[in-house]
């Protein structure tokens, strides 16, 4: 079973080395590690592009350019993921708040499932101590309340961002029909797997602050992905199992 690990990066210069080989030690079988990186300043690319060719066949770069966002480099990752045959494909950050070590009990745990999250906030998930009362209360209402009221979904984190996806789970949600550029991209992914009746199991994970280098999820990016989540239910709640694309 081919595993590809879709890891985006965005001034991850110090962070990109040590995730690839913790991700490349992993007892994983066919693991492959795919970064794409939206040109970043502080030369991540051409760090990847160091680790791609002296681990071979295990490490891909794909270097876009244009505008950037987490919501479009994850779509082209998702892309080349699939188009390489890949049966397994796991989201992740390369600042250490997802750790590698998780993938292996994400991909278990996960078992027939169309797919697999680690959520922050529902029972038995923890977030890092560090991360200050007032920000946790105000994520957790964000995520847990918010977006869940809004959208209705049973999903208890609608923002998880360390996935695991069967290749027929993205197919079948139809990339095409992910329309978000940013940040809110997980929720979208959430709530268009949960209308197409996909089975998303969620698998507490703890969920660490960056070791190193800065977050890009401002205040600015925050209010806008609030108001995207209207967006995103008048476009999807049509959507109906029947509305899978079929391979
Ligand atoms: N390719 C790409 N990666 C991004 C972009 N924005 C954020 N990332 C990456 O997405 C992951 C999560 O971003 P981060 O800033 O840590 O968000 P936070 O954890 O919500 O604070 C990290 O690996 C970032 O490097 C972007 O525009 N393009
Ligand atoms: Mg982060």
């Amino acid at each position: 079973m081919q595993v590809t690990v879709v890891v985006p990066t965005y001034n991850e210069a110090e962070n990109v080395t040590p995730m690839t080989e913790a991700l490349l030690g992993l007892p994983v079988p066919s693991l492959q590690v795919l970064i794409v990186d939206d040109e970043s300043p502080d030369g991540t690319g051409q760090i990847a592009d160091n680790l791609a060719s002296e681990h071979r066949g295990r490490v891909d770069v794909l270097s876009r350019s244009g505008p950037r966002g987490l919501g479009r480099a994850y779509i082209d990752g998702f892309r080349r993921a699939l188009a390489r045959d890949s049966d397994l494909i796991v989201q992740m950050d390369c600042d250490f708040s997802h750790s590698p070590t998780d993938i292996p009990r994400l991909r278990e745990h996960m078992g027939q499932n169309d797919g697999g999250g680690g959520p922050r906030y529902a029972r038995g998930g923890r977030t890092d101590e560090r991360g200050g009362g007032g920000r946790r209360l105000l994520s957790w209402w964000a995520n847990s309340i918010y977006t869940r009221w809004i959208l209705g979904c049973r999903v208890k984190d609608t923002t998880a961002g360390f996935k695991c996806w069967r290749r027929e789970t993205l197919i079948g949600i139809d990339l095409e029909r992910i329309h978000s550029q940013g940040y809110v991209f997980q929720v979208e992914m959430a709530y268009v797997a949960e209308r197409l009746g996909y089975r998303v199991l969620e698998i507490p994970i703890y969920f660490e602050d960056r070791r190193v280098g800065q977050s890009k999820m401002a205040i600015p990016v925050k209010l806008e992905a609030a108001i995207r989540v209207w967006e995103l239910r008048s476009r999807h709640r049509h959507l109906r199992p029947e509305d899978r694309l079929m391979e």
